[in-house]
């Protein structure tokens, strides 16, 4: 049966605005998601904090821009840290904006990782989804999605199996993936380039392990991404020979895929359960294999042998022997595995089936 077009509305993390990348992988995912969902046919209507853009194959969408505040990152708190909204905080905005404008829609897609959204759901009778991006950061919030999933296990989708193990679900999880522009990455065949290491530079994304890998072979580790922790990142620097890190930024997707393109292997090391790892993949898609612990989405997306390593995690020696190992891995099944499981195309269609599904079991049941 042909779905018909849905009309659907989208709400942003309330951690920076789109195009800072301070949202992390949420921000690749909306995109993506975007792109897929309009070349399915469905229109979105995005509501997002001010001074969020999108790339302009996305000039069909209305974005909504809302100011205030940030909300602090779940990322540096502690685990059982309160809810807090600040003075003029973004995120109530974000969703009094919503809870208006999805009057009008069939659905309504939560990308933020916080209480107030999920919670406010429980009581309105509307359709809103949950795609939830992290895995557990925070007590209350584990707590809310567990409780509310019992209740409505459609509304919530995570990205990894490894990502949904971290919650106590009573049900098989909804696992959605990501998805990616085929077209952004271009393959790159030469295996005999430096070593890379991508993502915000933060405590949980384990940077300190990948220069201590580097160091130990005498080379130089690039670095992309976002510089979230400079105390974090000069502490490294200090721990380690001058030069041994080079800083490459945080570079639009573009750039990014043609630098990263040129390395032998990503090393990857997650200190936290990560949800889905973009960067992994992102290094696949340019045919990059990845070494990275075993752990998080990443130990869930490695298939080992075919499209990167895994070692145990934290084991450093490990990384050091797989980094000598991966030049027999085939740069082109990393691009192959990147075609078959990740593309916008692939994952606008799990998202369509998900919230179609439910449309469909709801209105029958009405
Ligand atoms: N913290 N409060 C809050 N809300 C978010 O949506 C959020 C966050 N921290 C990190 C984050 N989102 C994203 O970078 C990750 O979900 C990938």
């Amino acid at each position: 049966m042909k779905l018909k077009s849905l009309n659907l509305t989208f709400v942003s993390t309330p951690i920076g605005h789109i195009g800072s990348g301070r949202g992390g992988g949420v921000e690749l995912t909306l995109i993506s998601l975007i792109r897929g969902l309009i070349s399915l046919g469905h229109k979105i209507t995005l509501i997002a904090p001010e001074k969020s853009f999108l790339p302009s194959d996305c000039s069909s969408v209305e974005i909504r821009h809302i100011e205030g505040c940030d909300q602090s990152s779940w990322q540096h708190q502690i685990h059982k840290a309160p809810i807090e909204i600040p003075m003029n905080g973004v995120l109530p905005r974000l969703w009094e904006d919503a809870l208006e404008i999805g009057k009008n829609s069939d659905a309504i897609l939560n990308f933020g990782y916080d209480w107030l959204p999920i919670w406010v759901s429980q009581f309105i009778d509307m359709r809103i989804f949950h795609l939830i991006s992290m895995g557990d950061v925070s007590e209350i919030m584990k707590t809310l999605i567990q409780d509310l999933s019992e209740s409505d296990p459609n509304k919530f989708a995570f990205h990894t199996y490894r990502q949904a193990a971290d919650y106590d679900l009573k049900t098989k999880p909804i696992v959605v993936g990501n998805g990616f522009e085929l077209n952004d990455y271009k393959f790159q065949p030469n295996g005999n380039g430096p070593l890379g290491w991508v993502g915000r530079v933060s405590p949980e994304k384990g940077l300190e392990d990948a220069v201590a890998v580097a160091n130990s072979l005498g080379e130089k580790l690039f670095v992309w991404g976002f510089m979230e922790d400079v105390d974090y990142a000069s502490k490294i620097q200090a721990s380690f020979p001058e030069g041994i890190i080079e800083f490459r930024g945080f570079l639009p997707t573009d750039d990014l895929q043609k630098e990263l393109g040129l390395c032998r292997a990503l090393i990857n090391t997650p200190k936290w359960n990560e949800a889905y790892g973009n960067v992994v993949v992102e290094a696949m898609a340019c045919g990059v294999p990845v070494v990275a612990y075993n752990r998080g989405g990443p130990g869930e997306l490695i298939k080992p042998g075919y499209n990167g390593l895994l070692v145990p995690p934290d084991d450093v020696s490990a990384l050091i022997t797989a980094v000598s190992e991966v030049k027999a891995i085939k740069r082109k099944d990393c691009r192959t595995w990147f075609e078959n499981t990740a593309s916008k195309e692939v994952f606008a269609k799990r998202i369509e089936d998900w919230i179609s599904q439910y449309i469909c079991t709801k209105n029958l049941k009405t």
